[in-house]
């Protein structure tokens, strides 16, 4: 096994760790750009498997990063499932809602999104056979939490307020919901894998607005569930979880859901997570996505401090969130180079 990717997550520590970014396919590159606008629009890059598997080569073909993760999006599993999903321009993500029992039973059974999402398992086997020897293939989802306050809103929101009251006002119908996309995405996640992903991740980015026993109930349960039906069905798969903005709750998080790596966001101290989090563990993360555009000293400084605070343990570096359109190409170069020490 030597792709540096699958060896951190195996547990060990490496002299210069695996590098990769969260959204490292996107609008700050232009030959994304030029890509999506012959694809047309976002959706028809995801469903289109040679053009969605350009764009998750492109930035490995600049930078030679050290993972590849599959083109998609995490609103593809409630759109398979039956909701409506289209991308207002300039503004984001819009879905039909799910408010009723009557909404969550016009939905589609876990088990019968295979067909819509047939065209992202194609990309996948595209990517497995394109893929430079030393480059691991990520599949993702998104975790049951954070698609569920999509489809419950049908949008995008800053407090998840919506997903928040149905979840006062009718929680059976919450974990009903919950559980179509917990095992929906155990489903999803397992034919990724079975077309070729080496190592999954669940992205919990909203994580960080449940307290107490909702975390555990809601993050930290479905997490676990999805993470031990699929280490079942393919024995010694790795997995990464991201439960963004958990703080505190990062502790102990890798234990409690059998997750093989955290990934930690920038509003914790990597000094801090070393301490507490990569004790029990690999993590990845976790420098401030603003350096990618503001570059500079401070960009090599803060990556070095970065490096440096993981480096006595496994450790896959990353951003602490996606990098965002304005970035600059030159300064993802820059951390590159820091990170592996030219
Ligand atoms: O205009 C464009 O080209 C679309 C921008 C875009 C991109 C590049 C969206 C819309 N999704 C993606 C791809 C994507 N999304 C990937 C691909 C691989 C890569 O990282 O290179 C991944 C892993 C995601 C995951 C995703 N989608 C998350 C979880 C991670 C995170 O950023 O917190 C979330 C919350 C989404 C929903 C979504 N999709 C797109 C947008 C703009 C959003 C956020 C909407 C919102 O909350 O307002």
């Amino acid at each position: 096994m030597t792709k540096l990717l699958l060896r951190a997550l195996a547990g060990e520590t490496l002299p210069v760790p695996p590098i990769w970014m969260m959204r490292q396919a996107g609008r700050y590159l232009p030959e994304y750009r030029a890509t999506r606008a012959k694809a047309g629009d976002f959706l028809s890059l995801c469903y289109t498997p040679e053009l969605a598997a350009e764009v998750t080569l492109q930035p490995i073909r600049r930078f030679g990063f050290d993972a590849a993760i599959l083109f998609a999006d995490i609103l593809l599993v409630p759109q398979a499932l039956g909701a409506e999903l289209w991308f207002e321009a300039g503004e984001g993500p819009r879905l039909s809602t799910i408010r009723s029992r009557a909404d969550l039973e016009a939905l589609k059974p876990a088990d019968a999104i295979h067909d819509h999402l047939a065209p992202v398992y194609e990309t996948v086997r595209i990517l497995s056979h394109e893929l430079p020897r030393e480059t691991a293939l990520i599949g993702f989802a998104g975790a049951p939490w954070t698609v569920a306050t999509y489809m419950i809103a049908g949008r995008g929101t800053p407090d998840q307020g919506p997903a928040h009251a149905l979840m006062a006002e009718n929680r059976p119908l919450f974990e009903a919901l919950l559980d179509r996309i917990t095992e929906a995405t155990i489903e999803y996640l397992s034919q990724q894998v079975e077309a070729g992903a080496e190592c999954v991740k669940l992205f919990d980015s909203w994580a960080g607005s449940l307290k107490g026993d909702d975390f555990t109930r809601y993050a930290v349960a479905p997490t676990k569930r999805i993470i031990s039906e699929l280490k079942a069905r393919h024995p010694g798969l790795p997995v990464i979880a991201f439960p963004r903005e958990a703080g505190e709750a990062y502790i102990g998080f890798a234990k409690a859901t059998g997750a093989d790596c955290v990934a930690l966001d920038n509003s914790v101290s990597p000094e801090w997570a070393a301490q507490n989090v990569q004790k029990d563990g690999c993590v990845q993360g976790n420098l401030d996505p603003r350096l990618m555009v503001t570059g500079g000293e401070e960009l090599v400084r803060e990556t070095r401090r970065v490096v440096e605070a993981f480096r006595n343990g496994p450790h896959i570096f990353n951003l602490g969130h996606g990098i965002t359109p304005d970035a600059d190409p030159d300064n993802v170069q820059l951390m590159v180079d820091t990170v592996r020490g030219r």
